[in-house]
């Protein structure tokens, strides 16, 4: 990519695309091209055609996702299923017919089978059942990886893909009913801080294993595989350590400085029980993350309280 080649990064607004945005003006990109949700429905085939024959796009970040925590992911299924197909394959099709230089499609750890064997490497995809809780999310993500190795193979469209871990950051989703994990903890631990609460609620029983990524590091990924890779291959991008939901909470516990306990509410699902990633084959390429978890939500507990996020 040149510092004036046209690039559009697909969802913008959102956790992802933004850490996209803000380190393509930090390297000095001139020519980034977005569109609002508002201005630009990308479940449209017709408006999303009509935007690529207008703009005529040479590199494009697909980042742009219907996404949420584990709740979200089982309750709204249908829009889950439906919105990610849509946008995904709209931006790949138009990306393709509109002879897009390169294509980065941006998937998640959930298109693993929900017991394949940790950590996760970019060969298991399709070995076994998925996790029931985010089936349609995964199912549609699976779809684009698909895609974009099919117009590989078919047409010789340079369309990669990256399966990114949990991530947290600037912009996160802080609504308790939709967000991740991290997001919602920092929220729950800080409220029950400024109001003097006893206990603060967990889902679930504590004992799943997560992997957490900063957005920035990702975004730092996303950049390397646009300049580095050309392979059909998807790549798994993690920090490639693991940590309890309990232990995260502890943490997040520490660092916000709550006093009260916690307690683990068991009507509420645990989801996948480990997912780790394998990122072996992103760092054979040269690629490694930079910022630890610890550091990583101190930041953004900071970035939260600055932009006034974690109050109703
Ligand atoms: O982050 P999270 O919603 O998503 O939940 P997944 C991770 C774990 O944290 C689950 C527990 O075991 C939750 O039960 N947890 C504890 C909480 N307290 C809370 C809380 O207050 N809020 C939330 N949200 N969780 C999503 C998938 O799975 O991960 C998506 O549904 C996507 O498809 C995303 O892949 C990255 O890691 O379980």
């Amino acid at each position: 990519m040149d510092k004036s080649s046209k690039i559009y990064v697909a969802g913008h607004n959102g956790m992802v695309g933004s850490a996209i945005v803000r380190l393509l003006k930090q390297l000095n990109f001139t020519n980034i091209l977005t569109r609002s949700s508002a201005e630009l429905d990308l479940r449209n085939q017709e408006a999303v055609t009509f935007f690529f024959e207008e703009t005529k796009p040479d590199y494009v970040f697909l980042a742009a996702a219907k996404v949420g925590g584990i709740l979200a992911n089982n309750t709204y299924r249908g829009e889950f299923l439906f919105d990610n197909l849509m946008i995904t394959t709209n931006i790949i099709h138009a990306a393709h017919t509109h002879s897009v230089k390169k294509l980065l499609f941006l998937g998640s750890s959930c298109i693993y089978p929900k017991l394949a064997p940790q950590p996760l490497k970019e060969e298991d995809l399709l070995t076994g059942l998925l996790e029931e809780t985010n089936e349609p999310y995964a199912i549609a993500k699976i779809a684009g990886i698909k895609m974009c190795e099919a117009y590989h193979d078919q047409y010789g469209d340079n369309f990669i893909s990256a399966m990114p871990t949990n991530l947290y950051g600037p912009n996160d989703n802080y609504d308790l009913q939709k967000s991740h994990v991290l997001p919602a903890l920092l929220k729950k631990f800080h409220q029950a801080k400024i109001q003097g609460l006893k206990q603060v609620e967990i889902w679930g029983s504590g004992s799943p294993l997560r992997e957490f990524l900063h957005v920035d590091d990702l975004a730092a990924a996303c950049l390397f595989l646009m300049e580095n890779y050309d392979g059909k291959q998807f790549v798994n991008i993690g920090s490639g350590t693991e940590i309890t939901i309990k232990e995260l909470a502890l943490l997040i516990k520490e660092l916000v400085g709550y006093s009260g306990d916690l307690v683990f509410d068991a009507a509420k699902p645990d989801g996948t029980p480990r997912k780790l990633m394998d990122v072996s084959f992103i760092h054979s390429l040269g690629w490694k993350h930079t910022i630890e978890l610890k550091e990583g939500i101190k930041a953004v507990y900071q970035d939260a309280l600055i932009g006034n996020r974690l109050n109703d």
